[in-house]
């Protein structure tokens, strides 16, 4: 397929797109602001931190100016000392730029590290060892000497026959080298082990020490494991063998484990949640700032500490699985895991007004070819649209419908884009014989809530910036919640979106009840239940439930099924 053609509207307005988004984000912002009044300030080029060259150094001021640009993932286009080759994106913490001698993996963006190769005196463990180079959760800090882990490892490895580790065992290898149980997955498939179901310890130490050396901090470490060779992000499929061994082990999931057909189900779901949150660039590829900025790996951690994977609120959640899953089957009465249009403008009762959902299935924010072809989403997609329609102030879910209303994709959402979604609104509205506002007085309405910097002209930041896209958005495509909106007062919305903080998000709140819902359908012998007696187990009866469900039992395709993104011009394999 020639570029271009999958992602509507055309390529360059994306590019600016995803450029605002960028430039919209607080943190580059607070870069952007930072280098500004560095610029500004007199004597710029000396001044800054501790790290700073000493009095006789000659560095050329933009090599004092890089650092800002720290946490970038594109080290390799600014100017100043060449890098050390490295096929792994150190964009951020471990400057790649320092060599192989000096690891510095303090993670504040803050932190300038200036170049070092005139051979300053620095605090000593420099060469020798390095700094913090895993622990990322408060075990005790200080230096790790690379031979001091590898001999653990072997000590780990002379338990098993043959110092061969299979699957099973590698929870004291991961143990063995630091890092948090879950990491055993990828460490096994990392060495190799799926060809022949083990590892041995020459194999896996080779492995370990490659990375050891050249990864400085656990997003490096964790792309370097499961990424294909020769890349340096993650893809979907990446993470199928982690989120396998994660289902077949986790005894928050044991229950599962009989009926592995669901399994594909949760990895998909698992799997669009980490890249709805994590990939924030939408391009479909993991990189290590992205990982790095994300919680996921503090996520991967909890999976050791979290019995209870339904705490697990933000990836891993058995019960929100559910309900999206659920939801979904709900919609695709035919059950190819498939949705159309039609299907769609069912959810909640025909909420979502037709121009909305018919924009859904433009291409603006889906990627499958389905949709292109045949007019038609799978469930991974529908994982986006679902977390997007019950949480519309998350940062990704505030781009999903930016993209939406932006009819032209000019990256501005304009008036006439407005009375666009409106128009059906008031339509709407007049067929419930409710009065609806004249689009000029919504405008206002909007505009004074959005409080645009541009008159006239809404951009993401703006949306953002604004607490209540919500309501924004609600009011232009979503009659139901509109209604509801207009029943509270602004104030007591604005209270709330206030409050937020460690309060649940939307979507927790929406998937909580829902899941509530659910389950008490299920006690209160929903038709779903005809004819179907589980065996009695010891599991708790709300898991019992959770099979129980006839999603769950007519789910025909197994685990070769994972349901994931097709994304334009990647090279590797593409699964369904
Ligand atoms: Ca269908
Ligand atoms: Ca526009």
């Amino acid at each position: 397929m020639p570029p271009g053609k999958v992602l509507q509207p055309v390529l360059k307005m994306k590019v600016d797109e995803l450029f605002l988004c960028w430039l919209s984000e607080r943190s580059t912002q607070a870069m952007l602001r930072d280098c500004l009044q560095r610029i500004k300030a007199p004597g710029w080029a000396g001044r800054g931190d501790g790290d700073a060259p000493g009095p006789g150094s000659d560095a050329p001021a933009s090599a004092s100016r890089l650092p800002a640009f720290e946490g970038l993932s594109a080290p390799a286009v600014t100017p100043g000392p060449a890098p050390a080759s490295s096929a792994l994106p150190l964009g951020a913490a471990s400057s790649s730029r320092n060599g192989p001698h000096v690891r510095g993996t303090r993670r504040s963006t803050g932190t300038r590290v200036v170049q070092t190769k005139k051979e300053e005196p620095l605090p000593p463990a420099s060469s020798q060892s390095i700094p913090a180079f895993y622990f990322p959760r408060g075990r005790p800090q200080g230096t790790v000497h690379i031979d001091t882990v590898i001999a653990r490892i072997e000590t780990a490895f002379a338990q098993f026959p043959h110092e061969r580790a299979t699957l099973e065992d590698m929870g004291r290898v991961a143990k063995a080298c630091g890092c948090p149980l879950y990491w055993k997955g990828p460490l096994f498939y990392g060495a190799g082990g799926e060809r022949t179901g083990c590892v041995s310890v020459h194999k896996f130490i080779a492995m370990w020490r490659k990375i050891l050396q050249n990864c400085h901090d656990d997003a490096a470490k964790f792309v370097h494991l499961l990424m294909s060779p020769g890349s340096n992000y993650l893809v979907q499929e990446d993470f199928v063998p982690f989120l396998q061994d994660v289902v077949n082990t986790h005894p928050g999931l044991s229950f599962l484990k009989e009926a592995s057909e669901f399994h594909s189900r949760y990895i998909t779901t698992v799997i669009q949640r980490i890249f709805y949150t994590v990939n924030r660039s939408w391009s479909g590829r993991i990189t290590c700032a992205e990982l790095r900025k994300s919680t996921f790996l503090q996520n991967v951690a909890l999976l050791e500490e979290e019995a209870d994977i339904n705490q697990l609120t933000e990836f891993f959640s058995y019960e929100h699985f559910y309900v999206i899953y659920c939801k979904f089957w709900e919609l695709d009465t035919d059950h190819d895991l498939l949705i159309d249009p039609d299907d769609l403008a069912r959810h909640n009762d025909h909420a979502i007004s037709r121009k909305m959902v018919d924009r859904i299935f433009s291409g603006a924010v889906t990627r499958g070819k389905k949709v292109q072809k045949e007019g038609k989403i799978s469930y991974a997609d529908f994982v986006w649209f679902l977390i997007s329609e019950e949480d519309k102030k998350n940062p990704t879910s505030i781009e999903y419908w930016f993209r939406c209303m932006d009819l032209d994709g000019d990256g501005v959402l304009s008036m006439y884009e407005l009375e666009y979604f409106y128009e059906e609104q008031c339509r709407r509205l007049d067929n419930m014989a409710i009065e609806a506002l004249p689009f000029q007085d919504c405008l206002c309405q909007m505009l004074d809530l959005v409080q645009p910097q541009q008159e006239g002209k809404i951009t993401l930041h703006d949306l953002k910036k604004c607490k209540l896209a919500n309501v924004f958005f609600d009011t232009f495509f979503n009659i139901e919640k509109y209604l509801d909106q207009e029943q509270r007062e602004q104030l007591s919305l604005l209270r709330e979106s206030e409050s937020d903080g460690p309060e649940l998000s939307a979507w927790e709140k929406y998937a909580a009840e829902e899941y509530d819902i659910l389950v008490a359908e299920e006690a209160a012998g929903d038709p779903w239940n005809d004819g179907y007696e589980p065996e009695l187990s010891p599991v708790d009866p709300k898991l019992r439930l959770q099979l129980d469900a006839r999603p769950f039992l007519e789910a025909s395709s197994a685990l070769g099924a994972v349901d994931l993104y097709e994304y334009e011009g990647e090279d590797g394999p593409q699964l369904l």
